[in-house]
């Protein structure tokens, strides 16, 4: 990449992410998503933490302000200053302030995929004043260990030790392919679309977002979890979906590591957090490794079966260093196949979905389009394991992706065209990552157009 194109792109990057942030936190999306998110500001204090130590500290530090007494970091922590309007479901939806032992601001009561830790640790391998952010580090290691501890206690079903999730928004891929099985389970209640009204509509395409009958199932879910006061232990028999996904204990596992290293910085002992890493990625193999599909798959608890699909979170386990070089060596031919297509001219990035299933769809939310978020997960895991002749030629398609379609939520890996909502910030925050990372080593030639 020439100097002056990765300027150009850093400072759009930088211009969103600054657009976007709220004074201690960053929306992921002005209009879209009003408040905080999980997963999203772990994906953006990765990307802060090229420009501001300070504010990626800070982005961290306020998502774990909303951090419950039993260890869940929620999924939502909403912003008190927009309306109820602002977004469904809302404050008024989850009523987290009717359940005890939760943070003073309103959150909603499910979580996200636990990269916590990762980002901390990313945090302070790109920190300019590095004592400062081991600082940090001190201060959010024990409230990043009670979110792991929630996960062990309160998620654990069976005795892989695996978690599961007992929402599909929970999983971050909320309409991915693997849920269709599991959610076909849970009936569909048209009313619960009159009663509360979805917001998503006025701001993507119908054509682009979940369907009426999956959103009425997302309401009854989230619904019954808080008439049980969010309670696993007494909910998780009774519940209608419960799924261990490979993306959520990947990542789980990924960050398990990531306590490992903050430990030792620390000066605490990193050997429990190796050993459950290893006991997770073990777990993950004999549990979720679908050997003829060469993928990791979804397990639906309920009905004790993998869900055969191939999505993008069946590939995110290569962020494992742990994984035995015959899995890793499935997953990067599963990648090049023309199931995913990396290294074909004509796919951008890596679509969240089996280009080859005949439900596959391009531009519609987690059913096929390609997001950076999940696009720069593999890219990660395929350095992790050395292959670097992959990963450049994706870190390359992610730069022109953005380049050529903006920070946009997804794109269409067919054409590139971006869709969803426009200044989404993982999508800045990410490629500020990587233009930062290729700065180091490549040449590149892009501009972004915003
Ligand atoms: C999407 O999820 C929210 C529900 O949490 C929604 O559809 O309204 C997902 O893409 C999720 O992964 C993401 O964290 C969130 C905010 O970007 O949007």
């Amino acid at each position: 990449m020439s100097e002056s194109s990765a300027s150009v792109l850093r400072r759009a990057a930088i211009r969103t992410l600054a657009g976007n942030w709220r004074g201690t936190s960053t929306v992921p999306s002005p209009s879209l998503y009003p408040h905080q998110w999980s997963w999203d500001s772990a994906f953006i204090a990765i990307g802060l933490s090229h420009w501001s130590q300070r504010r990626a500290e800070t982005e961290l530090l306020s998502l774990f302000g909303g951090q419950w007494q039993d260890g869940r970091v929620p999924a939502i922590v909403f912003d008190p200053s927009v309306d109820e309007e602002g977004y469904f479901p809302g404050p008024s939806f989850w009523q987290s302030n009717t359940v005890s032992g939760t943070a003073p601001l309103a959150t909603s009561g499910i979580v996200q995929p636990p990269i916590h830790a990762r980002a901390a640790l990313d945090v302070l391998r790109n920190a300019r004043e590095p004592a400062r952010a081991r600082a940090f580090l001190r201060r959010l290691y024990p409230r990043l260990c009670r979110e792991h501890d929630y996960l062990a206690t309160r998620r654990v079903v069976d005795e892989s030790g695996l978690a599961a999730i007992v929402h599909p928004w929970e999983s971050g891929l909320d309409n991915s392919p693997s849920w269709d099985a599991p959610l076909a389970r849970v009936p569909v209640d048209r009313s619960l679309l009159q009663r509360y009204q979805r917001r998503d509509l006025q701001h993507a395409g119908s054509d682009e977002r979940p369907t009426d009958d999956d959103y009425a199932r997302y309401i009854r879910l989230a619904a019954n979890y808080r008439d049980s006061g969010y309670d696993d232990g007494r909910r998780l028999p009774s519940t209608e979906f419960l799924v261990i996904d490979p993306l959520f204990n990947a990542l789980w596992a990924w960050s398990e590591e990531a306590l490992a290293d903050i430990a030792e910085v620390i000066g605490l002992d990193p050997e429990p957090h190796l050993r459950r890493a290893r006991h997770l990625g073990e777990a993950m193999t004999e549990l979720l490794f679908d050997s003829e599909l060469a993928t990791f798959t979804a397990y639906d608890v309920l009905a004790r079966a993998r869900v055969p699909r191939r999505t993008v979170a069946g590939l995110v386990p290569l962020v494992l260093e742990t994984l035995s070089p015959a899995i890793v060596r499935s997953l990067t031919q599963q990648l090049t196949s023309a199931h995913f297509g990396l290294l074909d001219s004509d796919i951008a990035g890596v679509p969240s979905y089996d280009l080859r299933a005949p439900d596959f769809d391009g531009r519609r939310y987690w059913r096929g389009p390609t997001w950076l978020n999940t696009t720069w997960l593999v890219w990660r895991g395929l350095r992790v394991h050395g292959r670097d002749d992959l990963a450049a030629p994706l870190a390359e398609a992610m730069l022109e992706l953005a380049a050529g379609a903006g920070f946009r939520e997804y794109f269409d890996p067919r054409t590139g065209s971006g869709h969803g909502t426009r200044h989404f910030s993982w999508s800045a925050a990410l490629i500020l990552d990587v233009v930062e990372d290729l700065s180091r080593t490549g040449a590149h030639t892009v501009s972004v157009a915003e």
